[in-house]
């Protein structure tokens, strides 16, 4: 594993997964998303993870405008690295969610690296009323989806990053997604160092567990040596506990309303800045490391900077 003294935290403020009635600090608006953002960052954030939704329902969508306002209100406020996702919703085609690199040529974008079952239906068991028409449907539906990563889709969209220099964070469901990566690597397609995401916790990928991420971060050591860093999504309750493990095994945490609308068993985080601030603690009192910078994330990952992209 590549080494850097410093913990990244990234911030993934709104996503896809969770619907507006689950929680009425979940930010939908505009408005609501970059500032939450930008507060994730002044909180220790180093890379805010960004999707959009419909500022009237909530509902996830692709739309380039509204991905362009949010990211280009947050580059005014912070120097962040505004990382936009092209997971967008397991419901989107991939051409729609791919959309955002050419658009906006960020610095980072995640880069989803299989196929899985998004179960998000486990949900309806704990609400009677949906605030909103879609969020039923929306839950129900994802009984009988796939997420759709094909090999060939990747062959499209890796070339994608590499022509605007979007450094492509890899999203790893599964220990299977490791050796994707490996595929893509020795094919070329894929330029090392690369920086891996295991999302953990997800219903259809790897459980959030202590002993798999260990067996994932051995995987990746046997894959990719010193050519590799990563970072932790402990979906759901593991989120602050995964976060941890990670950083104490020299990797890096991602938390935010994406991943769990939690702060702790039973009470809700009133922002995003509250996660962040309790794993920047954690982070610190737990293994003594401190929390990098923007600038210092973008020397280590070796990205382009603020000043190329086109947003
Ligand atoms: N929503 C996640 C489980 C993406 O946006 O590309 C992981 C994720 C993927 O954030
Ligand atoms: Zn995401």
């Amino acid at each position: 594993m590549r080494t850097f003294d410093k913990a990244i935290i990234t911030c993934a403020v709104t996503g896809a997964i969770h619907v507006p009635t689950m929680s009425p600090h979940l930010p939908v608006t505009p408005d609501e998303i970059v500032d939450e953002a930008v507060a994730a960052a002044d909180a220790g954030a180093s890379i805010v993870h960004v999707h959009v939704r419909d500022p009237e329902t909530g509902e996830p969508t692709s739309d380039l405008e509204l991905f362009r306002d949010v990211t280009e209100r947050i580059k005014a406020r912070s120097d962040v690295i505004v990382q936009p996702t092209t997971g967008g919703a397991p419901t989107m085609s991939v051409e729609e969610r791919v959309a955002v690199v050419p658009e906006l040529e960020p610095e980072m974008a995640s880069c989803n690296m299989g196929s899985i079952n998004f179960g998000l239906y486990p949900i309806l068991d704990a609400f009677e009323e949906f605030e909103y028409e879609w969020e039923r449907e929306y839950l129900e539906g994802s009984r009988d989806l796939i997420f759709p990563n094909t090999f060939e889709s990747l062959e499209t969209l890796l070339p994608l990053f590499a022509e605007h220099g979007t450094k492509p964070e890899l999203e790893c469901y599964d220990v299977g997604h490791l050796y994707n990566a490996k595929h893509f690597v020795d094919r070329g397609l894929l330029e090392t160092p690369i920086h891996i995401q295991f999302v953990m916790g997800i219903h259809g990928g790897i459980s959030a567990d202590h002993d798999h991420l260990q067996h994932l971060v051995r995987t990746a050591e046997k894959l990719f040596g010193d050519e590799f860093s990563f970072s932790v999504i402990g979906a759901g309750r593991m989120q602050m506990q995964l976060g941890s493990m990670a950083v104490g095994l020299g990797g890096h945490a991602r938390v935010g309303l994406e991943d769990s609308l939690y702060i702790q068993k039973g009470e809700l985080a009133e922002s995003n800045a509250e996660q962040v601030e309790r794993m920047t603690t954690l982070t610190i009192q737990l293994t003594g490391r401190e929390i990098a910078t923007p600038d210092e994330v973008r020397s280590f990952l070796g990205l382009k900077g603020q000043d190329a992209v086109d947003f």
